[in-house]
Parts: C-alpha cells; structure tokens; sequence
C-alpha cells in the first residue's frame, strides 16, 4: 500500500528544519499512522473527551468526512470492541476503536479482554480530559473517586490506565508530552503487531489538535507486522541450524503430522504452512482456535484436534502418528483440551512447537525439553518451504476411514429441524472463499467438525467465549471485506471469480446481549446472510444444569420484525424470511445459494428448545466421566 504522505514537505535543505517542523496535529498524524498501517476505518462511539480527535475527520470545517479514515459509529463501546476485533481478524492489522474516558472505555473492556486472550491486534483510543484540567482538577467526570477520603484528595487521573495495563494491554501509553506523542504511538503500534494484543493509547482531548513533529511519517512511511517480528543476526544462524535439525526428524519419520493453531494466522504463516503441507502431503490437522487456517478440502486434511474434548475420528488419526509439528502453538485450557494433548500421542517420539518467540522440542522418550528462545517460526517455515525435498519424506500412513457419521434421516422425515440436520445441509451450503462467523452456543459444536471448502475463513470465539461477540464482530468483518475484497482468498483464479459471502451463525440469547448492531450493518448497508436459532433461550447452559430452569429462559422476541424496527421497514435492504421444517429450510438455502449476496438475508431457524448436535451430547457425557474420574 502506498504510503500515505507520498512527498516530503518543501524545506530549504537541513535536517534542523525538519526536526523542527511542527506542521501536523497529532489527531491527524493518529489518522495518517493508522491508514499508513492499512487500517481504514476505525469503530467507535463519540464522548466529549475524543470529539477533538473526530472533529479532524472533517477538515477545514468540511460538511462531510474528507479524511483517510472511515468512521463506523456503533451502538455502543462493548459492540465497537467486537467490530475492531473482527476487522483485525480478517485483515491481521490493527482494529482500531475510539472510545471516551470511563464510561465509553470500560464498556469496550469485555471484547477488549477476548482480543487479548485470543491474540487479536486491537487499538483502543482513549480520550481523556485536558492537560489543563489535569493541572487545575477543574470540571470534568466519568472519573472514579478514590475509594478513601475522597473529599479530601483529587482521584487518581491514571486508574483506568493502571486498570488496563498489564492486564488486557500488552502497551499502555498515557501521553503527557506532545513532542514524544508520535513516537510513542508507533511504539505502541509496534508492540500490539509484535505480541498479536490489544494495546492502549490515553490522550488529553487538547491534544488532539495540537500540533505535532511529522517526521516519522517520512521516515518511515509505514509500520508493518514483518517489521516487528525481525530476529537478530545470531538468532538467525540459530534458526538455520534448526532447520536442519527439524528436517533430520522429518525425513526419519512415516507419519508426521502437522497441527496449525492459531499464532500462525496471526503472524502470517496461514499461506506458508498451507504451501508447505501441498507440497509434502504431510497429513495435517488444526486446533479448535486454528479452524480454517488449513485448506480443509484436501485429503491429507484430517479435522480438528481437540484433545479429549475432540473428535474420535481425529483422535484415532492422531494416535498414529510418529512426530508433531505443531505451528503456531497457543495452549490455554479450550485449545488444548483441558491439557489432554499428549493423551493421544501414543507412537509419537518427537514433538516441534513453533511459535513467534520460541522453538520447542520434546522428546518423548527421555521427556527432555529443549527450549530456542528468540526464534521466529515464519523464519524457520519459510526456509522449510524453499528446502523441502519430498522425495526425502518416507510416508507411510494407515489407509484412512472417511465414512461420514452424519445422518439426519430422522429430521427429514419427521420434518423438523434439528441441529444434526442443519449440520448436514449447511456444510455445503458454505461455499469456497466464504467467511463464516459463529457465536458461543451449541452451533459452535456443530460447526468445529464441518469439512469447509477451500478458502473459508472462520471467525469465532472459541476460547474465550463471550456471547454476543460474532453479531458486531461481523460487522466489523463486513468492513474489512470491504476495505480490501477478497484479500483472505489465496487462490488467484477464485480469487477472480468469486463473490466470497459473509455468513453470521447466532444464538437467539447471544443475539440478545449485542442486537442493535444489526442497525449498524443496516446504516453501512454490510451484506450477510445471518441464520438466528430459535431454540427459546440457552440451551447450552441448560445441557449443562436446569434444564427447565427459568433462568434459562429469555424473553421470546419477534425477531423477522428487528430489522422492520431498525429502520428497514420496507425490506429494501434487509429481508426476513421464518422457517420452522426441514423443507423450508432447505428451499430458503437453495434459493441463497443460487443468488449474489447484495443484501442482508435474515433467517430465523425453529428448533426445540432441548435440541443439540450429537458432538455435543457426546460431549458432555465425555466431560461427566472424567469429572467421576477425577
Ligand atoms: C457475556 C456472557 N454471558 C454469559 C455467558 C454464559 N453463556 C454461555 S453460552 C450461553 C447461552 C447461549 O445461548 P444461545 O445464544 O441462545 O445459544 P444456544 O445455546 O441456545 O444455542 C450463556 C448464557 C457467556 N459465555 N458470555
Ligand atoms: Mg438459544
């Protein structure tokens, strides 16, 4: 992308004149940095404390927004944080949301804390009150008193600050000079690319129009993640002699085996690794938080490896496997099973984990460890890739059983929409190069084990699992698409002649928690096909306990009339279609299918209120005896 100050400025010659130079105001060299960084719009709600920095949106006084920048205005800061999360997801640069102090920042803090604990590069603009008010203590709020004494003492200025560094922020800068503003900012910049986290900036609303040293703008024009992931020289020869130390386990063993997580999406190695895998026919498996990194249409694709909380299908694949190439390695208690990986790694001698800072490998024989810190894995994947000789591999894999458990025989005949049911039709219904979206609920199981197509892109919280995220979170996604088109499709001639659609999966409680922004999606026309379930509250958690407990009950909504609500009430963007028998469902899915995606299709599905996928069922019986066990 071009950068986006594409001349320098006019000085007689020296260099003085430039580092004297205050021509910008921060706010601007904030828009200028993030567009230079290839962020394009940016997601918030308006506060006194940051109207400064919108302000600048509009220049010269300007009617309409002349800047790089679009701004998405959502319907509040916790929805404003799952759209920024969402946008990074698909374009692995910054989201970006601006919120204002206290009550606009810690309403975000939720879907600020899920970007955090699943690696997503999110920055979050804080406005805060004046420098002068700083000084003087003068009239400002949104502020907490401190807890004792409050009458006596002005509160601590920095506690949201204090609250979120450390916390959900890998980089907290509170900027208090204005001539190290801009440098601390790139700083800041540099680190959210660097740990794959959100990061945040609190600035004095004052400052946003003051004005500011552009230099960094010059000399480097654009900030990207290959910038901040460098290794040093030594490291370097490190990583050298690790690869060939890698590739001497590799031609030795008959049945590798390669996992993708989610770190090697966020640190670009999605194309590598699916480059690496085509060319070596290495049987190749993904985590639950790194569904959709692999090209699931292949052969050589044999699903999601969830530890005990996976697939028998894949568990059985894996137990036959004699080493682990592990890419992108992200172990928290979802991803890996409650800790259950190694469980099934009954013939395995050897284990590799790549991850962005370190190399590990485990011997499973001895159980000796051996750590390589400093060593970046794209590096290592990418000299992997250029040196690979295949006729090297000495492949040797069990002939694999591919028959497919699936059935949904009884939901056609009886005509009624179950989960099993939908898990069937819809796994075709998803075509190549389409991104998916799904919220925390009991389609989440479902969907974990669908077989995509070639070039799908998954976005869904599996981790952390806040309901309600993938409603706005699509929205953001939704831009992004926008803002560069069909950037997630490798395949040049898909690529080409593709239409890739956005697909939202929601629960009718998830939807609950964040609705109104399909009111957004319809303000920014945003075309999606959303697919509501409608199973009379939250089924999960009544899987889990009080099945017939009120308090899993919500509040049942018309729901083909929100969009009616929100401003559509013509349809002429939105329209609605209830299906509640296997036949509907169908025609409406045939009927999409055979369409582009200009609009948004909202389709509320029926389902009984205790209906769940079978993996789920399993699942949770799984979860019981273990529990006996223990
Ligand atoms: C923000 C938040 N609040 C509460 C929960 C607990 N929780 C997890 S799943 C769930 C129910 C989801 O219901 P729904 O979206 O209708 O999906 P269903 O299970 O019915 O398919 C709840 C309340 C959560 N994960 N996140
Ligand atoms: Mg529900």
């Amino acid at each position: 992308m071009a950068p986006v100050i594409t001349h320098r400025p006019t000085y007689s010659s020296s260099n003085e004149m430039l580092n004297n130079d205050k021509s910008l105001r921060f706010g601007d060299y904030i828009f200028k940095r993030l567009n230079s960084c290839g962020t394009k719009s940016i997601f918030g709600v308006p506060g006194d404390y940051n109207l400064n920095l919108l302000e600048l949106m509009y220049p010269n006084g300007t009617a309409n927004k002349t800047s790089e920048i679009n701004w998405i205005g959502c319907c509040n800061e916790l929805n404003a944080a799952y759209a920024a999360d969402g946008y990074s997801r698909y374009t692995n640069k910054l989201g970006c949301i601006v919120t204002t102090c206290g009550v606009g920042e810690l309403s975000a803090m939720n879907g600020i804390s899920g970007s955090f604990a699943e690696h997503v590069k999110v920055l979050h603009i804080v406005g805060i009150p004046s420098t002068e008010k700083f000084k003087t203590g003068g009239n400002f709020h949104h502020l907490l008193p401190n807890f004792k004494e409050s009458n006596l003492n002005k509160p601590n200025y920095k506690v949201f600050a204090e609250m979120v560094q450390g916390s959900v922020s890998c980089s907290t800068k509170f900027i208090e000079n204005l001539d190290t503003a801009c440098q601390e900012f790139d700083d800041l910049i540099r680190d959210i690319y660097k740990y794959s986290k959100p990061g945040y900036m609190f600035v004095p609303e004052n400052y946003f129009k003051l004005y500011v040293n552009p230099k960094n703008l010059y000399e480097t024009p654009s900030i990207t993640l290959q910038d901040c992931i460098t290794m040093s020289p030594d490291k370097m020869e490190m990583a050298d002699g690790l690869t060939d130390f890698i590739f001497s386990y590799l031609y030795h063993a008959e049945k590798p085996a390669i996992i993708a997580d989610t770190l090697t999406d966020r640190y670009s190695g999605s194309s590598l690794l699916n480059e690496f895998i085509q060319k070596t026919n290495i049987w190749n498996f993904s985590t639950l938080m790194g569904k959709s990194i692999l090209d699931e249409s292949t052969e050589t694709y044999k699903g999601v490896y969830n530890g005990k909380d996976g697939c028998e299908k894949v568990q059985k694949a894996i137990s036959t496997c004699d080493l682990i190439l592990h890419f992108g390695v992200e172990k928290n208690e979802v991803n890996s099973g409650t800790y259950t990986f190694e469980d099934y790694y009954s013939k395995v001698s050897f284990i590799i984990e790549f991850h962005p800072q370190y190399i590990r490998m485990i011997d499973m024989q001895s159980k000796s460890t051996q750590l390589f810190g400093g060593v970046e894995f794209t590096y290592i994947l990418k000299r992997m890739l250029k040196m690979v000789n295949p006729s090297n591999l000495h492949l040797n894999y069990p002939t694999s059983d591919e028959s497919s458990t699936k059935t949904d025989q009884e939901a056609v005949a009886n005509n009624q929409i179950t989960q099993d049911h939908i898990s069937t039709t819809m796994e075709s219904y998803i075509k190549p190069g389409d991104v998916v979206l799904c919220d925390t609920g009991t389609f989440q199981f479902s969907l974990r084990d669908f077989k995509f197509s070639s070039q799908v892109k998954l976005v869904s919280q599996f981790f952390y699992l806040s309901i309600g995220y993938a409603l706005p979170s699509a929205l953001g996604v939704g831009i992004a698409m926008r803002d560069y088109p069909n950037s997630h499709i490798k395949d040049e001639q898909l690529k080409e002649n593709t239409k890739p659609r956005l697909i939202l999966f929601e629960g009718d409680g998830a939807a609950q928690m964040t609705v109104q922004e399909l009111s957004t999606m319809l303000r920014y026309e945003v075309p999606m096909d959303i697919f509501l379930w409608n199973n009379d509250g939250y089924t999960i958690e009544r899987a889990i306990q009080g099945p017939t407990r009120s308090y899993n009950d919500i509040q049942p909504w018309n729901w083909t009339y929100l969009f009616k609500a929100f401003g559509d009430a013509k349809e002429n963007f939105a329209k609605n279609h209830k299906v509640e028998t296997t036949k509907e469902l169908d025609n409406i899915l045939t009927e999409l299918r055979s369409k582009d995606q200009n609009n948004i299709n909202f389709v509320e599905v029926t389902l009984g209120i205790m209906d769940m996928p079978k993996i789920l069922t399993d699942f949770m019986v799984r979860a019981v005896k273990h529990a006996n066990k223990s």
